[in-house]
């Protein structure tokens, strides 16, 4: 059985000009679950089904490659401190920040994870995403971060996504190893990614390299570790300061070096030496009134390749809409729309370790599309809260939010 798309303005994002500019009326053929064909011709529906696009922009469809979507507990409390000038590091060094989030998320069950995650994915998938990325790191032991990654992936039942784990156990120093980084560092190493890499819970490893978080070196012995159990690297790097850990996360060669506020130019050029995607994540910028931008004049001279994602989370981007970070990355960061548009969907198949099958379209790739009401591209980063998705279509099957 076949799904035919027809009269769509593909907006195909490969490689070059011409993936940006939406095509003449084209016809999209999809066979199990990929894309066979892209055509002008008219295409025979006869016994397949059909959707009638009326000239409707279709993109891939949107990839999130950075969230931490699954976790209990609100932070609101937070906000309001951090809007009376207390800075976001000394709420962590009292023991709120992801700690709070930690205490609450062991406390709720796998169930709770899932109920609690799905108002967040509805918002995510409303603006178009047919791919996630989830991060664990709210549980900080085993049993618990087993519990998030189970929960994550679980979302796949509930809805129609497609949902990649991260495990992030260095994502901050569990109360119990309180004064004992290197302790947990080797319990992460000796205990939880050989586990996690065993049941095959997540397929890549991330830490949070910062002073609030964990050290370079520590960050390199969790990243050598992960290498070691077959799984990819992925680094909260250079977020509130510049440790170092873009570098090291490039010269791991990892999937992508995430939010890269403080990166400086020898960052920049270990990153040209590698094929790790620089993941900006504006949501976190702005929440956290940062001012230090990351370097996007020098990732583009050095044509690195820029994903952006929303970083979702109860601390520092409390959102849950791609195309809101597409319109930050235009206001805040002074992406182009077409840059932004290549953040989500070619650039962030890359960062999630699907360049060959995802971000496209083109034909062998996942038939993971959007399909809008919208009348050009930019649309999608000019505008926030208008509702421009028509249809989503995941792997070939077609979802109506
Ligand atoms: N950087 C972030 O922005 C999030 N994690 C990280 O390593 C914040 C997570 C939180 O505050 O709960
Ligand atoms: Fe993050």
């Amino acid at each position: 059985m076949k799904l035919v798309l027809t009269n769509a303005r593909v907006v195909s994002m490969q490689a070059g000009d011409q993936g940006y500019q939406p095509s003449k009326l084209q016809s999209i053929v999809i066979k199990d679950g990929r894309i066979e064909s892209i055509s002008e011709q008219a295409v025979e529906t006869g016994e397949h089904s059909a959707i009638d696009c009326k000239g409707k922009i279709v993109t891939p469809g949107l990839i999130d490659t950075h969230t931490h979507l699954v976790y209990e507990g609100n932070r609101s409390n937070e906000f309001e401190m951090r809007l009376q000038g207390i800075p976001y590091q000394t709420i962590a060094a009292q023991g709120g920040g992801i700690l709070s989030t930690v205490t609450a998320t062991r406390k709720a069950s796998f169930e709770q994870l899932v109920e609690s995650a799905l108002p967040r994915l509805d918002g995510l998938l409303r603006s178009g995403v047919t791919s996630v990325e989830i991060k664990s790191g709210y549980g900080l032991t085993l049993e618990d971060e087993v519990k998030m990654l189970k929960a994550a992936k679980e979302l796949e039942q509930h809805r129609r996504v497609k949902v990649t784990t991260t495990l992030l156990a260095a994502h901050a120093l569990p109360p119990e190893f309180k004064g004992r980084p290197d302790d947990y560092i080797d319990h992460i190493c000796n205990e939880i990614i050989p586990a996690v890499a065993q049941q095959q819970l997540a397929s890549s490893v991330d830490v949070f390299c910062e002073s609030i978080g964990f050290n370079l070196e520590q960050t390199e012995k969790v990243f050598s570790c992960a290498v070691k159990h077959g799984l990819k690297i992925k680094g909260h790097t250079e977020q509130l300061s510049n440790l170092g850990g873009t570098a090291l996360t490039a010269n791991y060669n990892g999937l992508s070096a995430d939010h890269i506020e403080y990166l400086d130019e020898q960052g920049v050029k270990a990153l040209s030496q590698s094929d790790t995607v620089a993941t900006l994540l504006p949501g976190a910028f702005y929440f956290l009134r940062e001012t230090q931008k990351p370097p996007i004049d020098l990732l583009r001279q050095h044509q690195i390749p820029m994903a952006l994602a929303t970083d979702s989370n109860p601390g520092t981007s409390p959102f849950a809409d791609l195309t809101l970070m597409m319109n930050m990355g235009c206001t805040l960061f002074g992406l182009t729309p077409e840059e932004s548009l290549r953040g989500v969907t070619f650039h962030a198949a890359k960062a999630l370790g699907y360049a060959e099958t995802r971000g496209q379209i083109a034909p062998g790739f996942d038939a993971d599309l959007a399909i809008w009401n919208i009348d050009h591209p930019a649309d999608l980063s000019y505008q926030v809260g208008v509702p421009r998705l028509y249809a989503r279509i995941v792997d070939g099957e077609l979802s109506r939010e």
